[in-house]
C-alpha cells in the first residue's frame, strides 16, 4: 500500500500518536534529534521505547526524504478465535503472554485457566505493521500490537543492507531461533504453536533489543545477535548481554537444515540460560515438512533444569484446502518424571485470498502434570491485508 509522501507523513504520525497511549510524543522525540545535541539522561527501562521512537521518526520522517523516493506500506492481521477445552479443568498450554494471560488469567501459574468457562471466544491477534525505505539500503518496520495486553510496540527495527547477501538490524527484533516462533504467527500453519516453541524461546513476544547481521547465500546463512537478555519492552536488568547464533545449510532446493542457539544470564548474576535448537524444513511440491528439537538448560547455579522438546508438522496445500497434522512432545524438567507433555494436532486450513483464512483445529493432548487435561477444539478467522 502505497502513500504520498505528505499524506503518508501526517497519517503515521496520527497512527504513532493513537496507538501508542502513554509513550513520549513523537514531536518531542524528533525534536531531539535536530539543533544541537544534548545529552539527556534516559532511565534505562526507558531505553526500548526510546529506540521505538527512534524507528518511529525514521518512519515518520521517511517520506520527506526528498532524494529518495519514499515509500510507506502497511499491512498487518486480525484473528478472532473460539476453542472449546474438553479438559475435566479448563487449561492451556499457551505462552500466557499478551491476550493468552487477558483471556485465560492463571494466578498462581500452574497453567490451569482460573475459573473459566471451557468455552470460550477472543480476539487472539489485532496487529498493523508499517513498513518502509529511507534510502535504498536502509529500510524499517515497526509492529503495533493493538488489542488488550498485546498493546503497544512489537518489533520496532532498523535494516541495514550494504549488500545483497549482508542486512544489519538494530532495534527490537524476533531472536533468530528455529522456525516456527520467527515466523508470523499469521503464516503459522496451526492455530497453536507447539507447546515446545512457547516454551523455551524468549516467550511471550520472541523479541529482544538489541543488534543482528545476517548473511544469506544460496547454500545456506548465518546470523549473529547480540542482545539485552531481558524481552520484549523491557531494558536490560543486570548489564549482560545474550547471544544469540543461527545457521542454516540448503543441501537440496527446497530443504533447509538449521542450528540455532540462545547463551546468555537472565536476572540474578547466578543465572545461566543455554538454548539449543536443531530443525529441518522442506518443500517438496505441495507438502511442507518441518520438524524442531529444542534444548534449555536453565541453572540458578548450583540447581539446574533441563527442558526438551520436539514437534513434526506435515502440511498438503492442495488449492485452498490445506490439512495439516503435527505430533509434539515437551518435557519441562527431564530429571523428573510424570510431567512431559505430549499432543496430536489435526488441522485444516481454508484460504480465502492470500493470508486470510478459516481454520479449524483439534489438538488431542495429554499432560501428566495435569491428568484433567483432554482435547481442544479451536476455530479462528484471520483476515490479513
Ligand atoms: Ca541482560
Ligand atoms: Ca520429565
Amino acid at each position: 500500500m502505497e502513500h504520498q509522501r505528505e499524506d503518508g507523513s501526517a497519517a503515521a504520525r496520527f497512527r504513532l500518536r493513537d496507538l501508542t497511549g502513554g509513550f513520549a510524543p513523537p514531536e518531542r522525540a524528533c525534536h531531539a534529534s535536530r539543533g544541537p545535541r544534548r545529552r539527556r539522561a534516559t532511565p534505562p527501562d526507558r531505553r526500548p521505547r526510546a529506540a521505538g521512537w527512534l524507528v518511529a521518526c525514521l518512519a515518520a520522517a521517511a517520506p520527506a526524504a526528498a532524494e529518495f523516493p519514499a515509500s510507506l506500506r502497511l499491512s498487518g492481521f486480525l484473528k478472532l478465535e473460539t476453542r472449546y477445552d474438553f479438559s475435566a479443568t479448563p487449561w492451556t498450554p499457551a505462552s500466557k503472554g499478551g491476550n493468552e494471560a487477558a483471556y485465560f488469567p492463571d494466578a498462581d501459574g500452574d497453567g490451569v485457566v482460573d475459573a473459566r468457562a471451557h468455552s470460550t471466544t477472543w480476539i487472539r491477534r489485532a496487529r498493523l505493521i508499517v513498513r518502509g525505505d529511507v534510502a535504498p539500503s536502509l529500510d524499517y518496520a515497526v509492529l503495533f500490537n493493538l488489542h488488550l495486553a498485546d498493546r503497544g510496540l512489537g518489533s520496532a527495527e532498523v535494516h541495514w543492507r550494504p549488500a545483497g547477501w549482508l542486512t544489519a538490524t538494530a532495534g527490537q527484533f524476533k531472536l533468530p531461533v528455529g522456525i516456527e516462533t520467527v515466523e508470523s504467527s499469521h503464516r503459522n500453519p496451526t492455530i497453536n504453536r507447539a507447546l515446545v516453541s512457547e516454551r523455551l524461546t524468549q516467550a511471550p513476544a520472541y523479541r529482544d533489543l538489541g543488534a543482528m547481521v545476517e548473511a544469506r547465500a544460496t547454500f545456506g546463512s548465518i546470523a549473529l545477535a547480540g542482545v539485552q537478555g531481558n524481552g520484549h519492552n523491557r531494558g536490560d536488568d543486570n548489564g549482560r548481554w545474550d547471544w544469540v547464533t543461527r545457521a542454516t545449510l540448503a543441501p537440496l532446493p527446497g530443504v533447509t537444515m538449521g542450528h540455532s542457539t540462545h547463551l546468555g544470564r537472565p536476572g540474578a548474576p547466578s543465572r545461566e540460560r543455554r538454548r539449543h535448537g536443531a530443525d529441518v524444513e522442506a518443500a517438496l511440491g505441495p507438502l511442507r515438512l518441518r520438524a524442531e528439537y529444542l534444548v534449555q538448560r536453565d541453572a540458578l547455579l548450583p540447581t539446574a533444569v533441563r527442558s526438551e522438546g520436539w514437534y513434526a508438522l506435515l502440511a498438503a496445500r492442495l488449492g485452498r484446502a490445506e490439512p495439516v497434522a503435527r505430533i509434539e512432545r515437551f518435557d519441562p524438567n527431564a530429571r523428573r518424571a510424570g510431567d512431559d507433555y505430549a499432543a496430536l494436532t489435526a488441522a485444516a486450513n481454508w484460504y480465502v485470498a492470500g493470508d486470510s483464512r478459516l481454520s479449524l483445529s483439534y489438538e488431542h493432548r495429554r499432560d501428566r502434570a495435569h491428568p484433567g487435561t483432554r482435547g481442544l477444539l479451536s476455530a479462528q478467522v484471520q483476515v490479513a491485508f
